[in-house]
């Protein structure tokens, strides 16, 4: 395409869901960006075509020509920084923007933001349906699904509760959010960061600017470098001082409290599983930060029934419990929830793992497994680096498809085990997504299972 030197723009970076989402809204303040995405054929290009027929969407390799000459880029979080055109577009100064910046410029609500490797679509949720029970009209997205600038259709809002992958934060600028939380910080995305380094970089760029922070005792390195002004929370497994999150044991109970305040025991919730009760701390945290009722609060604790494919159990057969932990793509997930299902050390679980590796260790998995396992059934690409990992610890079983894994676990589980689908992988070598995974383990569990399930 030709642009004289003078041409002032902006670049939308990517025809997916962020992407489409800018450029609504950019149209609908008059502007007529530009549109890029370096594959051929975008998911969303008829969509587009049909939306923005005055539009031009530039497919294939990126023009560095144009995006030097733009104003500003916005570069879907899918699109690494260092892809060479942007890169170089940015060393000549072009301005790096974002959806969420276009977001938090338009939208009038207190943002509350969430990060962390792992929790952040269940925790996004869970302050959500806080919100909403606490009468706030509250839009919910994000990486969770909704790209933020789609909430805009349900402006006014009380509150607008983000979900923000590493990758949304490596380019916002001003998020200035009312409350800001790293859950948790352990290896992912390894494959688009140079090291652990850049990972936690992109992380803290969430708290720049907020009124509140929330952070985890469990894990020093979502601690905040304070900024004055900014007041901060804490949650973690231990009791906690005034004005924190913790756990207490009283009166042969484990309670959710905040100081010497309790709150519910956790045997009242919905969700199981510690990683359950540091999420609910999570929640509570910037539910109470964000002046939500208490009661609310509590009801919320109580009826959030949590995400699909999150150690969600499927069936019992023949005293074998089966959970689907589909969403468990990474060693820190994989962890949480077998250490979430292993209720009590007589509980011994068979893990069904393996899939699209992320450049990341399975070493962590090894002392885990020692500790809880039964046996493991591996599956996809990452199956014999995994087996190097689990075998000295575990028996190991390879698995050519879901209905193969799930026949071998039954075979090797005892009545009262747990056979749990958590990858520690993404699932791309053999499914759609991690949805599809899941409802494939779904659909072999129920066919094993025939009547005997319940
Ligand atoms: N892509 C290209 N070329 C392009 C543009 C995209 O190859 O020019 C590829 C990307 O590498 C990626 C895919 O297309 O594989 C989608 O990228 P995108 O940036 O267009 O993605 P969106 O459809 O806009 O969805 C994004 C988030 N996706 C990613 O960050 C990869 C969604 O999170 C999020 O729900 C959505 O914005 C709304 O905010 C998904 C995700 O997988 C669920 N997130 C990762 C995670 O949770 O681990 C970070
Ligand atoms: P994310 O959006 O960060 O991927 P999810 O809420 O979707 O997080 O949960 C993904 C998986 O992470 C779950 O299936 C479970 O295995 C694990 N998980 C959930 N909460 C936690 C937590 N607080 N700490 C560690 N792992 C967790």
């Amino acid at each position: 395409m030709t642009l004289i030197a003078t041409d002032r723009y902006r670049v939308v970076v990517g025809m997916g869901q962020t992407g489409l989402s800018a450029v609504r809204y950019l149209v609908a303040k008059g502007e007529s960006p530009v549109v890029m995405d370096t594959r051929e054929q975008p998911p969303l290009l008829e969509t587009f075509r049909k939306e923005f027929p005055q539009l031009s969407l530039v497919t294939g390799v990126l023009d560095a020509a144009v995006l030097a000459a733009a104003d500003e880029l916005i570069v879907s979080p899918g699109v690494a920084l260092e892809t060479p055109a942007i890169a170089q577009a940015l060393a000549k100064g072009v301005t790096l923007g974002s959806d969420v910046d276009l977001f938090c410029e338009a939208c009038d609500a207190p943002v509350l933001a969430i990060t962390g490797s792992n929790g952040k679509s269940t925790v996004t949720a869970w302050v959500g349906d806080m919100a909403q029970r606490a009468g706030k009209r509250a839009g919910v997205g994000g990486n969770l699904g909704t790209p933020a600038l789609d909430l805009l259709k349900d402006a006014p809002l009380d509150v607008a509760v983000l979900e923000l992958s590493s990758f949304q934060l490596e380019r916002v600028h001003a998020l200035a959010a009312d409350v800001a939380t790293i859950l948790n910080i352990t290896p992912d995305h390894q494959d688009r960061y140079a090291d652990m380094a850049a990972y936690h970089r992109a992380k803290h760029r969430i708290y720049k600017g907020a009124r509140h922070v929330v952070y985890s005792r469990e894990d020093a390195l979502t601690q905040p470098l304070m900024a004055v002004g900014q007041s901060a929370s804490s949650f973690g497994l231990s009791e906690p001082d005034l004005g924190h999150w913790g756990i207490r044991q009283q009166d042969g109970e484990t309670w959710l409290c905040r100081g010497i305040d309790n709150w519910l025991p956790v045997s009242a919730m919905r969700l199981q599983g510690r990683h359950n009760w540091l999420n609910a701390l999570a929640a509570l945290a910037i539910g109470e930060a964000a002046g939500f009722a208490r009661q609310a609060m509590l009801d919320s604790l109580q009826g959030f029934a949590g995400l699909p494919h999150r150690c969600v159990p499927v069936a019992t057969i023949n005293g074998v419990h089966f959970v689907n932990d589909s969403k468990g793509t990474n060693v820190g997930a994989s962890i949480a929830a077998i250490e979430g299902v292993a209720v009590t050390p007589a509980v011994r679980v068979v893990l069904i793992a393996g899939g699209e590796p992320k450049d990341q260790s399975f070493a962590d998995l090894a002392p885990v497994m020692a500790r809880h396992g039964r046996s493991a059934i591996l599956i996809g690409k990452a199956a014999g680096e995994l087996a190097s990992v689990l075998a000295p610890v575990v028996p190991v079983t390879h698995a050519g498809s879901m209905p193969d894994a799930v026949a071998k676990a039954q075979q090797v589980a005892h009545a009262g085990d747990v056979v749990l689908l958590s990858p520690a992988c993404a699932s791309f070598d053999m499914f759609r997504d991690y949805a599809d995974r899941g409802e494939h383990f779904v659909a072999a569990v129920k066919a094993l299972g025939g009547a005997h399930a319940s």
